[in-house]
C-alpha cells in the first residue's frame, strides 16, 4: 500500500486504473468524476492512472500502467459490440499485470444512449459474475453512477487491502490526482 506524506490533504493513496477499448469513455469518466466536489479534508486519495497515451488503440497498454494498481475499471461502451467483445482481453491483461487481489469493476458506459444500446445490462452483469468482478452501468455524459462506481470500488479495495496498514480506517473520502508521465507523449484524445 502506498503512503503519501507530501500533501496534507491525505495520507494514503490507492492506485486505480482505467482500461478498455479506445472511445469507451475512460477520459470522460475521469473528467466527470473530477468535477464532483469532494471533501477537502481527504484522508484517502485515489490515484487514477488513465493516461494510456492512446496505447489502447493497439490493444496494448504498457505493464507500468498496471503496476501497484489495487483496482481497475474495465470499461466498455454499451452501444459498441466490439468494445464488449474485447472485455475478455482487457480482463486477462488486468489479471496478468495487476497486483494480486486487485479489484476489477466492469463498467458499461454510455447508458444514456438507450436507443443505441447493443449490449444488454444482463450481458454485462453475466460477464462480471463469471469473472468475479463488480459491475455498474454508467454515463459519463449525464453522470449516472459515476460517483457510485468509485464509492463501491473503493469500499471493496478497503475491505481487501485494509490489513496492509496498521492505521485505522474511519472514513472513505475520495480526492483526485492524475498521474502524467512527462516522458510519455501527451494523449491524443
Ligand atoms: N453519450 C455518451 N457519450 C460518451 C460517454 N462517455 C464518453 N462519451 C463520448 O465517447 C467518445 C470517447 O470518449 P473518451 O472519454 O475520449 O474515450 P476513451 O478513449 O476511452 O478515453 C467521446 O466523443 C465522448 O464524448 C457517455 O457516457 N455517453
Ligand atoms: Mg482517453
Amino acid at each position: 500500500m502506498e503512503y503519501k506524506k507530501d500533501n496534507e490533504e491525505y495520507d494514503r493513496s490507492f492506485k486505480v486504473i482505467l482500461i478498455g477499448n479506445r472511445a469507451a469513455g475512460k477520459t470522460n469518466i475521469i473528467s466527470r468524476f473530477q468535477k464532483n466536489k469532494f471533501n477537502p479534508n481527504s484522508q484517502i486519495t485515489i490515484d487514477i492512472d488513465f493516461d494510456t497515451s492512446g496505447e489502447e488503440r493497439y490493444l496494448s497498454v504498457s505493464r507500468t500502467h498496471y503496476r501497484d494498481a489495487v483496482g481497475a475499471f474495465i470499461v466498455y461502451d454499451i452501444t459498441n459490440e466490439e468494445s464488449f467483445n474485447k472485455l475478455k482481453f482487457w480482463f486477462e491483461e488486468f489479471q496478468k499485470n495487476a497486483k494480486e487481489n486487485a479489484i476489477p469493476m466492469i463498467i458499461g458506459n454510455k447508458c444514456d444512449l438507450e436507443k443505441e444500446r447493443k449490449i444488454s445490462k444482463e450481458m454485462g452483469q453475466k460477464f462480471a459474475e463469471e469473472n468475479k468482478a463488480l459491475f455498474m452501468e454508467t454515463s459519463a455524459k449525464d453522470g449516472t453512477n459515476i460517483q457510485k462506481a468509485f464509492e463501491i470500488l473503493t469500499k471493496e479495495i478497503f475491505n481487501t487491502f485494509e490489513n496492509e496498514t496498521d492505521k485505522p480506517i474511519d472514513s472513505i473520502i475520495l480526492s483526485k490526482r492524475i498521474i502524467i508521465d512527462p516522458k510519455k507523449p501527451r494523449p491524443c484524445c
